[in-house]
């Protein structure tokens, strides 16, 4: 379960207005960081990602996440991984990820410590920004990070009194608010995958086309899958269809329920009771 229905409050709505005023925001915070690490969700890398970090960034570093990792596929989270030129794979609920994040900043930037150490900065602190999508995971991540050391953050005058620095260890630290970023909402494949791991409202969508697609997906790149978990034929033209027959969702006609088959189905994708799966090939 996550905050959002935990809460039961609505997923962020993003108006013109929001939009411009996170992009503000954003744009004086990274100005403060030497790189930034942005979460993404394992099971879906690429439409993930914020439509306009890239632009927000200019030259810094990213470190790309790969959050949620424990609930995508190994072998996905492989393939993508080689396709960013920074990149971590993540499970923010389980690993301990103080040391695996603040060595791989410490690599990305090492240029620059030694070029700080030539100038003659004895001891250059990096900081780092984390910045993603609603609900990917940034507090919990955050959170990991800073686990034992509570670091008390720290007010410092001079940068903008707002902000709040956490000392993760001697070399590194982390601005204490991540950073959150609308998804990208213009396309129609993109929001489609958002709505399926549940990371924005599905009355946006067709559910039942949601589901549709999910299920001719997790046939054609999970052979078997649906086979093991509904005990049904994965060759059926109509897969909403055979399992709902199958699992006895039906009207007292002897109809399916579709309505029913459907929420059903979406929550089973969900909460990955059917198991770890990438949505998303790479290259896509
Ligand atoms: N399985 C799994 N769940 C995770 C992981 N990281 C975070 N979550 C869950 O994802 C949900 C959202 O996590 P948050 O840390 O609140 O996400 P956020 O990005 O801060 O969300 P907003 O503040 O709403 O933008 C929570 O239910 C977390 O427990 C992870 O690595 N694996
Ligand atoms: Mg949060």
């Amino acid at each position: 379960m996550n905050d959002n229905e935990k809460t039961n409050s609505p997923h962020i709505n993003w108006y013109p207005g929001h939009m411009a005023k996170a992009r503000r925001l954003m744009e004086e915070q990274l100005k403060l960081v030497d790189i930034i690490i942005e979460l993404r969700d394992a099971r879906i890398p690429a439409a993930s990602a914020n439509p306009i970090l890239k632009e927000l960034s200019r030259n810094k570093p990213v470190l790309i996440i790969l959050n949620k990792a424990d609930l995508s596929d190994e072998e996905a989270n492989k393939a993508w991984k080689k396709e960013f030129e920074h990149c971590l794979i993540v499970d923010s609920l389980s690993e301990n990820l103080t040391k695996k994040v603040t060595d791989e900043v410490k690599l990305i930037l090492k240029d620059k410590l030694e070029k700080a150490k030539a100038k003659g900065i004895r001891k250059k602190v990096l900081r780092a920004m984390v910045v993603g999508i609603p609900n990917v995971g940034k507090s919990t991540f955050i959170n990991n990070i800073v686990r034992k050391k509570v670091a008390k953050a720290e007010n410092r005058p001079g940068v903008t009194k707002s902000l709040q620095w956490i000392r993760i260890n001697e070399d590194v630290e982390l601005l204490d608010t991540p950073g959150v970023l609308w998804p990208k909402l213009e396309n129609q494949d993109d929001a489609r995958l958002l709505a399926l791991i549940g990371s924005i409202n599905d009355d946006v969508l067709d559910k039942e086309d949601l589901v549709y697609f999910a299920l001719n997906y997790l046939k054609e790149h999970y052979p078997g899958l649906l086979k093991k978990r509904y005990e049904i034929d994965e060759s059926e033209d109509d897969l909403l269809e055979a399992i709902a027959r199958k699992k006895l969702w039906l009207s007292s006609e002897n109809e399916i329920n579709r309505e029913k088959a459907v929420d059903l189905l979406l929550k089973d994708i969900r909460s990955s009771r059917i198991g770890r799966i990438c949505w998303q090939d790479v290259g896509e």
